[in-house]
């Protein structure tokens, strides 16, 4: 049994998870992952059903109606089962299933108030941090266009917003201005970057969002999370055959998965890195992983789409790094820190790479154009 239990005692786990035991008693807990928000642990069972669950305690501070994502869940994944039961792949693709408690809920709420959830674990596959090889590109861009083409066909009104004001650039650009009227952060080389990268950009962060109030993008659902680390690949296949971490799923833009999953997939030195010369864009996994995307997804994109494509790499990679750094001035009140400089050094790199996609504008602009004009077939 792990050390790392945060708040919680290893009884406490235990108990908790054996809630959503199905079938056999609960043998392990142990910290997984590397969630920036919830705390997430994988339960071992000796049953000779399904070995493993995710137990996951949702933060409330974050996502403050946690009800609301399980409703979302529950009506997402139904959705997603039956259309893969009328029209089954050709390949293993899987969605992560709710877990009930045993008097029938999809949580449980512990003694301190706290919200507890469990997920099937998907069996027989691992996630990665940052791209370790060019051969996953297509396939994490293949994973988000059968992510979406999977519910494009659901209302986005069947959804709730279980995290308002996610990904709209503005808001973010408001809240780190009140932030920054308040901060006493001090002055360094680094925090001096900062405010001036964001200065130049302010503009720039309404692109999304007056497209969407204009009509020109429509609201879709989307994932809102479709970083490198959250689409699950086949140990022996090396397939992608699943995108896990459902809290966000709700009506917005694809273009804020599109630019978040190039943002963290084309950014081979990660997200943690301290190392900041090593950060650069990498345009040969950006058009592999677009051509994977675009197999599934071309038969729902318009031109409006695609001219809002590379905005959206731009856009979604900067806003990560303001979301950052306005935690870091907030001193660390969002993004779970291993120490206080922890948001600025992540703020850093984020804006290291809108610094090398907007050196890059011409090569990525190009990219998507070729692409629309000879769309991929993947696989
Ligand atoms: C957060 O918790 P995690 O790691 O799944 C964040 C995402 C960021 C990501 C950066 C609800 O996701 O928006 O892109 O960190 N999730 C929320 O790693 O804010
Ligand atoms: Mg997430």
């Amino acid at each position: 049994m792990t050390e790392e239990f945060n708040t919680q005692g290893a009884e406490n786990l235990v108990a908790i998870a054996d809630q959503f035991a199905e079938s056999g008693k609960v043998t392990d807990v142990k910290t997984f992952g590397s969630g920036n928000i919830n705390d997430t642990f994988l339960v071992t069972l000796d049953s000779s059903e399904e070995q493993h669950f995710v137990l996951q305690r949702i933060n409330t501070q974050v996502f403050r109606q946690p009800q609301l994502i399980m409703q979302n869940m529950r009506i997402f994944t139904g959705h997603v089962q039956k259309r893969l039961q009328c029209t089954p792949l050709n390949r293993r693709w899987e969605v992560p299933r709710v877990l009930l408690t045993k008097d029938a809920q999809d949580h449980w709420r512990d003694a301190d108030g706290c919200f507890w959830r469990a997920i099937s674990f998907i069996g027989g596959s691992q996630s990665f941090d940052s791209m370790r090889d060019r051969s996953y590109a297509k396939e994490i861009g293949y994973a988000l266009g059968m992510f979406h083409n999977l519910i494009s066909d659901l209302p986005p009104e069947k959804l709730a917003d279980t995290l308002q004001g996610f990904h709209i650039t503005p808001l973010y650009l408001q809240h780190y201005q009140e932030v920054l009227a308040k901060t006493r952060a001090r002055q360094s080389l680094e925090v001096n970057y900062c405010l001036q990268f964001v200065s130049d950009r302010q503009t720039f962060a309404h692109i999304l969002e007056n497209a969407k109030s204009k009509g020109i993008l429509p609201l879709r659902l989307m994932h809102g999370d479709p970083k490198i680390n959250n689409v699950m690949f086949d140990t022996v296949t090396q397939q992608a055959v699943s995108v896990i971490d459902l809290d966000t799923v709700k009506p917005g833009l694809v273009h804020y998965d599109i630019g978040d999953c190039l943002r963290s997939g084309c950014n081979p030195a990660g997200e943690e890195t301290e190392n900041w010369e090593s950060i650069y864009f990498d345009t040969d996994l950006c058009q592999l992983i677009l051509k994977g995307y675009l197999s599934v997804a071309k038969v729902f994109l318009t031109e409006n789409d695609y001219a809002y494509i590379y905005d959206a790499i731009r856009l979604i990679t900067f806003e990560l790094g303001l979301r950052f750094f306005a935690d870091y001035l907030a001193e660390n009140v969002y993004f779970k820190v291993k120490h206080p400089e922890h948001n600025l050094a992540r703020a850093i790199v984020q804006f290291k790479l809108t610094e090398s996609i907007e050196s890059q504008e011409t090569q990525i602009r190009k990219i998507i154009k070729d692409m629309i004009s000879c769309p991929p077939n993947y696989p």
